[in-house]
Formats: C-alpha cells, structure tokens, sequence
C-alpha cells in the first residue's frame, strides 16, 4: 500500500467499521460491523484476564483533589485532561476531571479496601471509555480523544518480588492475546523521560505498521510504592507493623484494532483473523432462474451444518450479481467464502476461496468433510496470517553498528533499528534530538563494546524507531 493513512481511513469506511464524521475531533462511532470485531477482540482478552483478574466498574469521573495528589502523574496528564465545571445552571464547588485513566479514580477506593496482608493481592481490571485531550494528530483508533476500549488492570501486592510477577504476569497475558490476534509485536523497557507518569517504570509492546513507524500497543507498568504513598494504600504485615503496597497497572486500547487491521489488511481491505471475524465464512448461492430452489435448499442445508459445528457463518442471498457480492465481503475481510452454483450440485462439491490469499478449492459435499475443510482452512488462514505478519515485523526490525546506519536505515527503510546504547538518558535525549528519531526503549542483552552515539560503555540494546 503506497499511502498508510489513506489507506487505513478508506478500510474504515469500505468495511463499515467505523464512521470518522462525528463532529468532535478525535471521536468517531462505531459502526455494527466494528462494534462486532471490538466485542470478540475484548472476549479474547477478558477469557485470558478472567483466569487471575476481576472485573470492576469505576466511575467515569474524578474529583480535582484526588487528580492532583499524586504530583508527577498529575504533571504527565496534566495537557489532556477534559474537566466539568459545571452541574445544569450551577458552577460545581470542585471541578471534576473525565479520567483519562483511573488510577486516581481507583486508588483512595484500594485505600479503604486495604487494612491487612490478608486483603491483598487485589487484581481488577476494568474496559471503559477514557478521555485524552490529546494535541498530536489524531486518528480512528489509533490516536483518539475519547479512548472508547480501555481495557485497564490494576493489581495491589504486600511485597516488591509479587509486584515484579505481576509484571511478567501482564506481559505474558498481552503477548497470548496478541499471539490469538496474530500481531507482531517487540517488547522493550520505556526509557526514563517515556515511562508512565508515577511509574517506576514501563514496559512496551510496539507494533512495525506498513508505513514502518511504530505504534504503542500495549503498556505494562511497575508502579512500586508511589501510588500507595500519595493514596495511603497500607497493609498490616504479620508482625503488626503498617507498609505500604505495591502496585502494578497494564493497559490496552482501541490500537490493537487499528493493530490489527493494519497488520493484516492488502489492497483489497480488510482481512480479520477467523479469531475475532463477525462472520468467519460467507456462503454465496449462485442462483438462476430455473435452480433457486435447489441451490437454495443446498446452502441452506450447508449453512445449517457449519453453524451446528461452532463456526461463524452467514449466507448472502440478495439479488445481486455473484461478482458484486464478492468484491463487498472481500472488502470487509471476511476469512474465507464458499460459493456453491449448478455445476456443484451436480458433482456434490462446494468451492472455497481464501481472502488472504485468493486460493481456490474443491471440497466434496459431505457433512464431515465440509466441516473439517473448513475448520482446517481457518486454522491454515489463522496460521499464515500470523507467519506473514510476523515476518514483516522480523524483516523490518535491523540491527546497526554507528549512528550513521541508524539514521540511513531509520530515514530509508523505517521499522525498528536495533544498536548498542550506553543507557544514559542524556546521551539517549541528545541522540533524539539529532537524528530525529525515537526510542522506544531497550531490552537486556549482552551487549559489548561502545554506545553508538557517546562512545561510552554499552550496556543495553536498544530499540529506534519513528513512532505514531
Ligand atoms: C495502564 C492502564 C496507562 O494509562 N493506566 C491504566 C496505565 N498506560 S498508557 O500507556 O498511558 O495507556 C495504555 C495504552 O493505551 C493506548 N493509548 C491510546 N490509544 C488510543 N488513543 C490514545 N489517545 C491513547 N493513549 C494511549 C496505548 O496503546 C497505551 O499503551
Ligand atoms: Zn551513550
């Protein structure tokens, strides 16, 4: 695809997943086509959350004084908060900030809740709207102002070594769920100036897009004892003495659908994975006049025989030409598309063509056979999908030895750079600001030998990359 944003804006449009036109910037709606595939992406979400974690429900809104207490999270948000200031005709005594995430929501409510080790841990987690008054470019999905999935778990723990679990706890969550989605992802740790505000720090999962920037898909937090600090969230420990807890939070948003769209979509448009498809096959009767009858009865019969084995599928009878009706449902991504005419019917076949990557195929028409076809069919789509995808992501994803090939390889071939960098922040901030370029953060390796940009001992590899 030659144009990224163009692109991803006209998939929106053309699969009818979303309409961008709402008249506040950074909020669109969504439409029943996408509401769908964000129900089944969160279903595939929540199953993995359910094992460990419980859902909650805050409110959405957060009285000024708890926003404030906590003063470098409140210094991070303080550019993108939406307040209420008023009630009907009355100005409030206190203005009261939408949430633009909830710790400050959440935890003077953890505080009564938490009076002994007994009490702890606390895992919740919560899918609400969330509001960013944010001044970068916004985009559908993937920078917006009303962040309308915000899946968000928070997690309390008596000690420093469970709050450090918990973390490769998130991580592993994350990396399943994007594993069933089949998007790509790197994982690193923020540097210093880019972790969460009031973390002690952050770790990133980043997706190559097709323009070869970045975007952040998914963040996991260790926020040691700040939090509980400012918010007093104390435990009595076996020995009668009061300490505070240690939290972690990890968060997801409406990205993973831009994520995934991205990630899996061509020329034609849309391609979901079978995990989250509304419809996983689409059946098209080739009717004419004198066989509508019989055809008919076939596909029904056909219909009826997937849906009783579990799998998604809807039949299109409109009247419309066969060719039209496979352009739309190729649009809109659709796995795979059974099409069943006259000649079928006669030698007791269907035929199956694949929407990633056109292939076609006969399949006898007996009740075993067809299920375990089309069942094998998309799990193979489910499987390519992710080997494509993942090979993007490896493909783009170079290793470099001087700054000179970061900033070639960054400015010519985009992904993620890989070098060897001493750690320091403001040699990383310097190298930033001098080649334009942003780091996403760095992973431990045994690194040897000298920082890329300051010549000093290397101590990490980090990641580069130009990001969303
Ligand atoms: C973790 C959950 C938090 O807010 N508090 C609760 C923590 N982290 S975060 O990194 O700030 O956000 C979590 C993820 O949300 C996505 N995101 C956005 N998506 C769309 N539009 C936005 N304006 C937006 N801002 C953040 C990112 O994927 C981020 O990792
Ligand atoms: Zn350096």
């Amino acid at each position: 695809m030659k144009n990224f944003s163009e692109w991803f804006h006209n998939v929106l449009e053309e699969a009818e997943l979303m309409d961008a036109r709402y008249p506040i910037k950074g909020m669109s709606v969504w439409l029943p086509r996408g509401f769908q595939i964000r129900k089944n992406v969160l279903s595939t979400l929540e199953e993995l959350l359910d094992e460990e974690h419980e859902e909650v429900l805050f409110p959405m809104l957060i009285p000024e004084s708890e926003l404030a207490k906590e003063a470098i999270h409140v210094k991070g948000f303080e550019e993108e908060v939406y307040w209420v200031t008023r009630g009907g005709l009355r100005d409030l005594n206190e203005q009261l900030a939408l949430r633009p995430t909830s710790e400050t929501s959440m935890y003077p409510m953890f505080s009564l809740w938490v009076r002994s080790h007994i009490d702890l841990p606390i895992k919740v987690y919560q899918t609400v709207n969330t509001f960013r008054y944010e001044t970068k470019h916004t985009r559908p999905l993937i920078r917006v102002r009303e962040i309308t999935t915000f899946n968000e778990t928070h997690t309390v723990h008596a000690t420093q070594q469970e709050a450090e679990e918990e973390v490769q706890v998130g991580i592993n969550i994350y990396k399943e769920f994007f594993d069933e989605l089949a998007i790509p992802y790197s994982i690193s740790k923020r540097p210093e100036w880019d972790k969460f505000p009031g973390s002690k720090y952050t770790m990133a999962f980043d997706m190559i897009m097709p323009d070869g920037k970045t975007l952040q898909i998914g963040t996991v937090h260790n926020l040691g004892t700040t939090f509980a600090k400012t918010f007093d969230i104390k435990f009595e420990n076996d020995g009668g003495e009061h300490e505070y807890a240690h939290q972690t939070c990890y968060g997801l948003s409406d990205r993973v659908i831009a994520a995934l769209i991205a990630a899996h979509g061509d020329e034609k448009g849309l391609v979901i994975p079978p995990q989250v498809a509304p419809e996983q096959v689409i059946i098209i009767p080739i009717i004419f006049k004198d066989n509508a009858d019989e055809v008919l009865k076939f596909t029904d019969n056909l219909e009826e025989i997937l849906k009783t084995n579990g799998i998604r599928v809807k039949q299109d009878k409109r009247d419309l030409r066969p060719g039209k009706k496979y352009y739309e449902w190729e649009k809109r991504g659709v796995p795979l598309r059974i099409e069943v005419g006259p000649k079928d019917l006669e030698n007791n076949k269907v035929v199956t063509i694949r929407r990633d990557n056109g292939k076609k195929e006969f399949t006898d028409y007996d009740e075993a056979t067809i299920v375990d076809t089309v069942k094998g069919l998309l799990n193979s789509i489910t499987m390519d999908l992710k080997q494509r995808a993942d090979n993007f992501q490896e493909e783009k994803t170079y290793s470099v030895n001087t700054v000179d090939q970061l900033k070639k390889t960054i400015n010519k071939k985009g992904g993620i750079v890989t070098a060897n960098w001493c750690g320091d922040s403001e040699c990383g901030k310097d190298m930033e600001e001098k080649y334009g370029i942003d780091i996403l953060g760095t992973q431990d390796a045994d690194v040897e030998g000298e920082c890329v940009n300051c010549g000093g001992d290397a101590n990490y590899k980090v990641l580069v990359s130009k990001t969303y």
